[in-house]
């Protein structure tokens, strides 16, 4: 008998690639799902119950343009021209900040160009004080929760009026009146500290919801298991949504799953799971609405997948024209959410190109006071910024030797 070990013939294991490369054209496969493709559930219902739900895709504005279906919110026109109004208030934000960035006077930055319609449509689905546990490409629940645009602005600057005293990196936002919870770097971990949160309203007999967003990417680490898991045995009233954008940085989505897509991991664990179209605005606020009503009613918790496409590069220090075609995001079949309810808007007759135009310009003079208001209090380039004794204030209530002995050390 040889010792030696054969080599093996096959291949040992598949390294998945991206289905587009610089240079190359974007191909997505044509949609097939109709807003009236799936039916309606009930809030009590059974993982089994939402198989179709987990493998299709539950839509409502359609390529016409017009809103149907069983799950159509059927919203009146004050929520629409809100909704839509928050959405291109996201937009014009995000843009002005990345100038600002640009010029040197903030360090970084983070757009959540494309996916405007999630958190602002599933924030606006939920009661004020339900819980929030955002990732970074959330921010726009704040505007939902009507936070100052002028403090959101001295966050990210790291100014002296930033409520977080420049401890944070730019876009992750801590809003406390707005249940908004700080969002953490490391990636995911808002997961199973939401699962927590959820546990406790629950424990306390409280009508407090939670809420909780990560991305693709972050859906490959444990914190998403931990998490899912743990609301798979406790059932908490919480909202679990995975958001596939398609990229992790420069990393496609099918390097984070080898299943058919996100939506369906939920099933096993004994959660109902829904994947929806994460650029309608009428799908996203339906879809939370009822696992809202399904977790206040006790009937615990839910899973979502929202499909959809990082429009932008993945942050300031992000090139995407390195790693897929440029202008990608235009073959989106899903395309653009703020286009898409607006044209539903328009389709309605309640909206129009010069109703729009008006917004637009009302919103930039609007950013552009915030934005002058916010440099006033100091930027990257010139300061002032919080004291640098602010490192050691607000995390212990009595000051461990050690820190103050390093306190004392930056003192000298
Ligand atoms: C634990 C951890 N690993 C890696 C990183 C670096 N990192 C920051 S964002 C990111 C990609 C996350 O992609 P995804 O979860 O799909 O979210 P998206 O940015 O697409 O919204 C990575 C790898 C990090 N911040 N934390
Ligand atoms: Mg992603």
């Amino acid at each position: 008998m040889s010792d030696e070990i054969p080599l093996a013939t096959a291949e040992p294991f598949r390294v998945p690639t991206a289905p587009c490369r610089p240079g190359e054209e974007s191909v997505f496969a044509p949609w097939t799902w109709t807003p009236e493709d799936l039916p309606s559930l009930n809030i009590d219902c059974s993982a089994d119950d939402s198989q179709e739900h987990a493998y299709g895709l539950l839509r409502v504005l359609g390529d016409d343009d017009k809103a149907s279906g069983a799950w159509n919110p059927n919203l009146d026109e004050n929520m629409l021209k809100q909704g839509l109004e928050h959405m291109l208030r996201l937009r014009i934000f995000d843009e002005r900040m990345m100038k600002l960035q640009r010029t040197g006077k903030l360090s970084f930055y983070m757009r959540s160009y494309g996916e405007e319609a999630i958190a602002i449509a599933q924030t606006m689905a939920l009661e004020m004080h339900d819980w929030v546990f955002p990732s970074y490409r959330q921010p726009g629940a704040q505007f939902v929760r009507n936070r100052d645009m002028v403090s959101m602005m001295n966050h990210c600057i790291g100014n002296e009026e930033d409520n977080v005293k420049g401890r944070q990196m730019p876009v992750h936002y801590t809003y406390r009146d707005g249940h908004f919870i700080s969002i953490s770097s490391p990636v995911g971990t808002q997961f199973s500290q939401a699962v927590g949160v959820a546990m406790a309203s629950a424990y306390k007999g409280e009508d407090q919801i939670t809420i909780t967003w990560l991305g693709d990417g972050t859906s490959a680490q444990g914190d998403y298991h931990y998490g899912i898991n743990f609301a798979s045995v406790y059932k908490p009233p919480i909202i679990l949504c995975v958001v596939n954008n398609q990229f992790a940085i420069s990393t496609h989505a099918n390097m984070a799953t080898g299943g058919p897509n996100f939506a369906s991991r939920g099933l096993p664990y004994g959660i109902p799971s829904i994947r929806v179209d994460g650029n309608d605005f009428l799908a996203l606020y339906s879809v939370t609405k009822w696992a809202r009503e399904r977790a206040s009613a006790g009937h615990g918790p839910t899973h979502l997948e929202i499909y959809t496409y990082r429009a932008g590069a993945h942050s300031s220090s992000d090139d995407p024209s390195r790693y897929r075609p440029k202008n990608d995001h235009l073959a989106w079949p899903g395309g653009d959410p703020i286009e898409r309810l607006k044209a539903h808007m328009i389709e309605i007759g309640i909206w129009s190109e010069e109703d729009h135009t008006k917004m637009t310009e009302r919103i930039d003079i609007e950013v552009v006071a915030a934005y002058k208001e916010a440099t006033s209090y100091g930027d990257l380039a010139n300061g002032p910024y919080p004291p640098s004794s602010t490192i050691f204030t607000e995390v212990y209530e009595t000051v461990p030797w050690h820190v103050q002995e390093q306190r004392e050390e930056l003192g000298k």
